[in-house]
C-alpha cells in the first residue's frame, strides 16, 4: 500500500530481509581494531570518512563566528516563576561578505555555577520554540504551514508558540540546564532547489549545476551551523563548555547525529525519531527506505547517497557507523512506537550494533539486546527508548535525555578512588536481571526459593510470599524487621519495592542496620527532604524527587562503601553512598560518619542475635541487610547484593 508519500514502504516484520552489516570497527585495511587507541586513530577517521563519502558528504570548514551588534540579555520569569536569563544573539558565520547569520535563542537558569546546556536546531524559527513575545520573529523562507501561522513563507505573530510543546524550557532550566535553539533554514532553506540561498555559496561550494558524488547537503550543512553556534556558546561565561549537548528530531536528529559525529565538542549527542539517514540502519527495508527519502529530499544527502537506492545491502557502511561516531560520549536514541516511517526497531538494533564502540571503551552502552517495552527507558551509556504515541520530540523525550545527562554528564563520578567499577546500573526493565557475582536474597518470583534472610532473634522470618513477592509483617513496635544471612562490607545492593497507602508507604533498606535508604511514599514532594525516599535517612536529601506513586514498582540500587573503624571501633573513613532509584541519581558519594537514627535495630527491639552482629560489624566493618518494618505492607522483590570486597 503506498504511503502518504507515495513510496512503497514495508511494515511488515516479517517481510524485513536479512543482512550482515559492514564492520565498523573495520579500520583501512579492512581489518577490525581492538584497542580504544587504534579505534581513535585508524578505524574512526577511516568510518567517519566513509560515511563523509556516501552518506553527508565532505565536512564544511570552520570559520570564524562573530556578533553582530551586542548579545541581548534579559531577566525573565517563566512560566511556573522559574527565574530565567534569555539571550538572543544574531552570528556571523565567516567572514566572507555573503557569509549568512543565524540568529541564537539561549535561557539560562538562574545559578552561580556554569551549566549544561542542549543545543537544537528548529522547523519553523525561534519565536515558534516559545510564546515569549520578546523572541524575534524570524524574517527568513519558511514552508508554508498553516499550523504553524507561516503565510507566504514567512512567519507571523500568530506563529509565537506554536511549536512549544517541543521545546520544554521551563523544566529544563528547572533540572539545571540551558537551552538553546537556531532555525535550520537561516544556512540552508529546506526545500530542493534551497542550494543556491544556502551558506554552502558563502563556504565556496557549487551551488547549482552537476555535483560530486561527495558535495555535502542540507544535513552537513545544518551540522556546520551547530558547530559554529557551539563555538560561540563556550564563549559564555554562564556555560560549562565541556557539556553541550547536540540535539535534534527527526530530519533534525539525522543532522544531531551527523554534527556530533563531525564534532566531538558535543559532549552527548541526541537523536529524536530520526529514523531513515538518521539512527536507523538503512540494510532494514521497514518504513522510510534510501530510494524514497533521496527522492523527496535530494537536497539533505550527498549525491552517492541516492546511487544506493535500492542497493542499499552494497553501502559500505550503515547508520549503526554513525551512531558508533559518538563513542564514548553519552548517546541518546529515542523512538515513537506510531512512527514506524522512522522504524523503532531499525533505531534500536543500530545501537545494539554500535555497542562495540563503547566496549572498546570498556564502557556499557545499551547492556541489553533486548527491545524494551514502550515507554522503558534502557541503556547507560546509550540511552533508548520508544515512547508511547506519534513523531514527535516531547516533555518525556526530553525528560529521558536529561536523564542521561545527569548520569553521565553531571554528577557521575563513581568512585574510582576505591578501585571498583563504574557503577551506572541499569534500572529498566523491571523486574531487572541479576548481574554476574550478585547473591539473590530474594528473586523475582521466577523461581520460587526460600528468602535468605532470618528474624531480628535470627529465626525464620514471618514476612508472607504473596504471588512471588515479600511483603512486609507489620507488628504493633514496627520492629519486625528481617536480616539478611549474607553478610558484606562493600557492596552494591539491588531492591525492587512497591509501596502501599498504609502508613504513608513507610520501610527502608537498613545497610548494616545503621544506615537506611528510605522508602516513603514521596510522589511529587518538592523539595524532598532527608526524610522523603531517595535520602539517606538523616544524612542527605535526594539531589532530585525520583519517587513514584505508592501501587508501582520502584527500583534501587545502592553502591554503599562502608566505614572504616580502627580497632576502639571509631570512625576512621566515612563510609560513602551512590544511589540510583527509578533511573535518577538520587545520592552522588555522599559521605556518612556515625549512625544517627534513633530506631537502629541495636537500640529498638535490639535481641542477642543483634547484640552480636554489632560486635562483629564494628569489628570488621560486616554487616547484614535489613528490610525495614515500619508499619506498612512494604512489597519486596528482586533483591540482591554485590560484594565489592572480601574482607
Ligand atoms: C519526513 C521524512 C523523514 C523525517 C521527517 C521530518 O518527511 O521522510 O525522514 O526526516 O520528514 O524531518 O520531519
Amino acid at each position: 500500500m503506498p504511503d502518504c508519500y507515495g513510496g512503497e514502504p514495508n511494515h511488515d516484520e516479517a517481510a524485513v530481509r536479512t543482512f550482515t552489516l559492514p564492520d565498523m570497527l573495520a579500520g583501512p585495511s579492512g581489518a577490525a581494531v581492538a584497542t580504544a587507541e587504534e579505534w581513535r586513530t585508524t578505524a574512526r577517521p577511516h568510518q567517519l570518512q566513509v560515511l563523509e563519502k556516501f552518506v553527508y558528504g565532505r565536512q564544511l570548514p570552520a570559520v570564524p563566528v562573530t556578533v553582530v551588534a551586542t548579545v541581548e540579555r534579559a531577566d525573565v520569569t517563566l512560566a511556573g516563576d522559574v527565574p530565567a536569563v534569555r539571550l538572543q544573539a544574531t552570528l556571523r558565520l565567516g567572514a566572507a561578505a555573503d557569509a549568512p547569520t543565524t540568529d541564537v535563542l539561549l535561557y539560562l537558569p538562574k545559578t552561580e555555577e556554569r551549566v549544561p546546556v542542549f543545543l537544537n536546531l528548529n522547523f519553523r524559527g525561534n519565536h515558534a520554540e516559545h510564546a515569549d513575545p520578546e523572541i524575534r520573529l524570524s524574517t527568513a523562507w519558511m514552508p508554508d504551514d498553516k499550523a504553524a501561522a507561516i503565510e507566504n513563507h514567512r512567519a507571523t505573530e500568530a506563529s509565537r508558540g506554536t511549536s512549544n510543546a517541543r521545546w520544554p524550557v521551563e523544566s529544563m532550566l528547572s533540572r539545571g540546564y540551558g537551552m538553546a535553539t537556531a532555525y535550520c533554514g537561516d544556512v540552508f532553506p529546506d526545500r530542493a532547489d534551497g542550494r543556491p540561498a544556502s551558506a554552502l555559496k558563502s563556504l565556496g561550494r557549487p551551488v547549482e549545476g552537476a555535483l560530486a558524488a561527495d558535495e555535502p547537503g542540507a544535513i552537513a550543512t545544518w551540522a556546520w551551523q551547530l558547530s559554529r553556534i557551539l563555538d560561540w556558546l563556550i564563549t559564555l561565561p554562564e556555560v560549562d563548555p565541556a557539556k553541550v549537548i547536540v540535539v535534534g528530531h527527526s530530519r533534525l536528529g539525522k543532522t544531531a547525529l551527523w554534527a556530533g559525529a563531525c564534532d566531538e565538542r558535543f559532549a552527548m549527542v541526541v537523536s529524536n525519531n530520526s529514523g531513515c539517514g538518521g539512527a536507523a540502519l538503512s540494510r532494514r527495508n521497514f518504513g522510510e527506505t534510501v530510494a524514497v527519502i533521496t527522492a523527496r529530499f535530494p537536497h539533505w544527502f550527498c549525491p552517492a547517497f541516492a546511487t544506493y537506492a535500492d542497493r542499499e545491502v552494497e553501502l559500505p557502511c550503515d547508520q549503526h557507523t554513525l551512531l558508533a561516531m559518538v563513542a564514548p560520549r553519552p548517546l541518546s536514541v529515542a523512538s515513537a512506537v506510531e512512527d514506524r516511517w522512522a522504524d523503532p526497531r531499525g533505531e534500536f538494533l543500530s545501537c545494539v550494533a554500535a555497542e562495540p564502540a563503547w566496549k572498546i571503551f570498556g564502557l556499557t552502552g545499551l547492556g541489553t539486546q533486548e527491545m524494551p517495552a514502550v515507554d522503558t527507558p534502557v541503556g547507560q551509556t546509550i540511552g533508548y527508548h520508544v515512547r508511547t504515541g506519534r513523531h514527535e520530540m516531547l516533555a518525556y523525550d526530553w525528560h529521558r535525555f536529561a536523564d542521561l545527562a545527569d548520569r553521565t554528564l553531571r554528577m557521575q563520578s563513581p568512585p574510582q578512588a576505591d578501585g571498583y567499577p563504574a557503577f551506572h546500573p541499569l534500572q529498566a526493565p523491571l523486574p531487572v536481571l541479576p548481574p554476574p557475582g550478585a547473591i539473590v536474597l530474594f528473586g523475582d518470583g521466577s523461581e520460587p526459593q526460600p528468602p535468605k534472610f532470618t528474624s531480628m532473634a535470627g529465626g525464620p522470618i514471618t514476612w508472607k510470599v504473596t504471588d512471588g513477592t515479600l511483603v512486609v509483617n507489620t507488628t504493633e513496635q514496627h520492629a519486625n524487621h528481617i536480616v539478611s544471612t549474607v553478610l558484606f562490607r562493600d557492596a552494591d545492593i539491588h531492591a525492587e519495592f512497591m509501596t502501599s497507602p498504609e502508613a504513608k508507604g513507610n520501610s527502608g533498606l537498613y545497610i548494616h542496620g545503621h544506615y537506611e535508604l528510605q522508602i516513603y511514599d514521596s510522589f511529587g514532594v518538592q523539595p524532598p527532604t532527608d526524610q522523603d525516599e531517595g535520602s539517606l535517612y538523616r544524612f542527605g536529601k535526594p539531589t532530585v524527587n525520583a519517587s513514584l506513586p505508592t501501587g508501582q514498582w520502584q527500583v534501587y540500587d545502592i553502591r554503599f562503601i562502608a566505614p572504616r573503624r580502627d580497632t576502639a571501633g571509631k570512625i576512621v573513613k566515612p563510609g560513602n553512598v551512590t544511589a540510583w532509584l527509578n533511573g535518577r541519581l538520587v545520592q552522588n558519594e555522599l559521605t556518612f560518619t556515625e549512625p544517627r537514627s534513633p530506631y537502629t535495630p541495636y537500640k529498638h527491639g535490639v535481641t542477642d542475635s543483634l547484640r552480636g552482629v554489632e560486635k562483629r560489624l564494628l569489628e570488621t566493618g560486616v554487616g547484614p541487610l535489613f528490610l525495614q518494618d515500619h508499619g506498612s505492607p512494604t512489597k519486596y522483590r528482586n533483591v540482591w547484593i554485590k560484594p565489592l570486597d572480601a574482607p
